[in-house]
């Protein structure tokens, strides 16, 4: 198998980290996609994944799996020790959930409001502060309702760590680029990154 990814790409990260967590190192090649020079739209990438982006997981068939998310649960597939997409049908289901709404909610909004702040995308959209300002106020609504639904618990769902933690620390971890560092206020979202901060897989 081959997996494309991309040092600086969140979503990229979220797979490296996981990888870490479950100490994966063997099944695969890791090849490193130069997004700044374009690379993901070559066409050489373009036949390997058609959507452009990294990450993806080219299977031994020559066929591809993209989202991150989807590569994730493909690898729990094949490497089901140490769980880190829950333990069952209802874990899975509700880790999953709050996976789903870290990412769209906070990490997606980032994406929109870099796309309308970052030089490196002024040539691909049409930029607005309209858009950035939308983007900052539908990301504060979601870190409230995040806050909340952590409450004093050391990781985002349950008793253990879960791939939720993972997004939600490569979220903050990139929040600087888009000037959206996590507020202290929200003790209990800085908790859970503080807690993944400190472990070994960070690298
Ligand atoms: N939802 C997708 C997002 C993939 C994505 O947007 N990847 C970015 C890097 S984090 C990318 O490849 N961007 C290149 C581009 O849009 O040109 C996932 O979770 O994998």
């Amino acid at each position: 198998m081959k997996l494309f990814t991309c040092k600086i790409a969140p979503n990229a990260k979220k797979i490296n980290l996981y990888l870490r967590e479950k100490d994966i190192t063997v099944g695969f090649e890791t090849i490193e996609v130069d997004l700044f020079s374009g690379e993901q739209n070559s066409p050489q990438f373009k036949a390997i994944n058609p959507l452009g982006k990294v990450p993806v997981l080219q299977l031994e068939d020559g066929s591809a799996i993209t989202e991150s998310l989807s590569i994730i649960e493909y690898f729990e597939e094949i490497y089901p020790h140490h769980s880190l997409t829950g333990d069952s049908p209802e874990e899975r289901a509700k880790i999953k959930a709050i996976e789903r709404f870290i990412d769209m909610e906070i990490m997606g909004m980032m994406g929109i409001m870099a796309h309308h702040m970052m030089p490196l995308f002024a040539g691909r959209f049409d930029q607005s502060s309209d858009v950035i300002k939308y983007g900052r106020m539908r990301q504060a609504e979601a870190l409230k309702q995040l806050d909340n639904f952590i409450g004093d618990r050391s990781f985002v769902y349950g008793d253990k760590l879960s791939i939720a933690d993972i997004t939600l620390f490569v979220t903050f971890e990139t929040a600087h680029m888009v000037k959206a560092e996590l507020d202290p206020k929200y003790h209990n979202i800085l908790r859970c990154y503080d807690n993944f901060a400190q472990r070994a897989s960070r690298g």
